[in-house]
C-alpha cells in the first residue's frame, strides 16, 4: 500500500505546501487525497477521520497516520533516507532543523497578515513592526545559509532539504506581497520558483477555483 498525503486548497493552504513538496521534490512516490477547507461539516468529518487533530495535511502509510507538517517530514525522512531530506552533515543537519522549527513555531505576525494566496494580485499592504521584523529575519537565515552552504548548490543548505520545502510558503507570500528582497534572498526565491515541484503546486493551486472567504481580506 502506498503512501496518501491528505492536504488542503493549494492556493491557501502553506502548511500542506511543505511536505507535499518535501516527498515532491525528492521523488518519493504517494497519493494526493484533496479535502477543501473551510467548507462546513462534512468536510471537516473527512479531516477527522483520518486525523484528530482535525487539520491537514496528514500522511498515511499503511496503518500509521502521521499529522502536523514537521513531523510529516520527519517521517518521510526516515521512511525514505535515500531522499536525503536532511543534509548529510550532522551540524548543518542541526542547523536545518533549528530553522524549520524556527519556521514551524514562529512567524506568527507575518503569517497572519500575509497569509498564503496564490490567487491574489501582487500588491504590497501595511504591515505591522512585528511583521516586518519576520520578513528581516526570514532573509537573514536564507541569506546566512547560502554564505555558508551556497558552494555545494543553490539552495538552503546546497541540494534540495526539508528546509527548503519547510519555507516554501514564504516565497509565495514575499511574492505575493510586494516585499522588500535583498539580493541573497531574491537569487534563493529564484532558485525556489524555478524548481519543478514548486511550480506543479503552484499550477495547482491556480487551478483551483474554490474562494475562503475568511483569506480574502488583504
Ligand atoms: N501545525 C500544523 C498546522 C496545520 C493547519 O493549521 N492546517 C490548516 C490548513 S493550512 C487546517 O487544516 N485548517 C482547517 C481547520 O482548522 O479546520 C502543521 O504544521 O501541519
Amino acid at each position: 500500500m502506498g503512501l496518501k498525503l491528505v492536504i488542503g486548497n493549494k492556493n491557501y493552504s502553506s502548511w500542506s505546501m511543505r511536505p507535499w513538496l518535501a516527498l515532491r521534490a525528492t521523488g518519493i512516490a504517494f497519493e494526493e487525497v484533496f479535502i477543501p477547507l473551510y467548507t462546513g461539516e462534512a468536510d471537516k468529518q473527512r479531516i477527522l477521520a483520518v486525523t484528530p487533530s482535525g487539520k491537514v495535511p496528514a500522511l498515511v502509510d499503511g496503518d500509521v497516520t502521521i499529522w502536523d507538517s514537521l513531523a510529516i517530514i520527519e517521517y518521510a525522512a526516515e521512511r525514505f533516507p535515500q531522499a536525503r531530506l536532511w543534509p548529510e552533515d550532522r551540524a548543518a543537519r542541526a542547523h536545518a532543523r533549528s530553522i524549520s522549527s524556527e519556521m514551524h513555531s514562529g512567524f506568527m505576525a507575518l503569517r497572519n497578515e500575509c497569509g498564503m494566496n496564490l490567487h491574489r494580485p501582487v500588491k504590497a499592504i501595511a504591515l505591522s513592526d512585528d511583521a516586518r521584523a519576520n520578513i528581516a529575519r526570514v532573509q537573514q537565515i536564507w541569506t546566512e545559509c547560502r554564505e555558508r552552504y551556497g558552494k555545494a548548490g543553490p539552495f538552503l543548505f546546497g541540494a534540495f532539504s526539508a528546509a527548503d520545502a519547510m519555507y516554501a510558503p514564504v516565497v509565495h507570500r514575499f511574492l505575493t506581497y510586494a516585499i522588500e528582497i535583498v539580493p541573497e534572498a531574491k537569487a534563493y526565491m529564484e532558485t525556489m520558483t524555478a524548481l519543478p515541484a514548486f511550480q506543479e503546486w503552484t499550477r495547482g493551486g491556480l487551478a483551483e477555483t474554490l474562494v475562503i472567504e475568511r483569506f480574502e481580506t488583504v
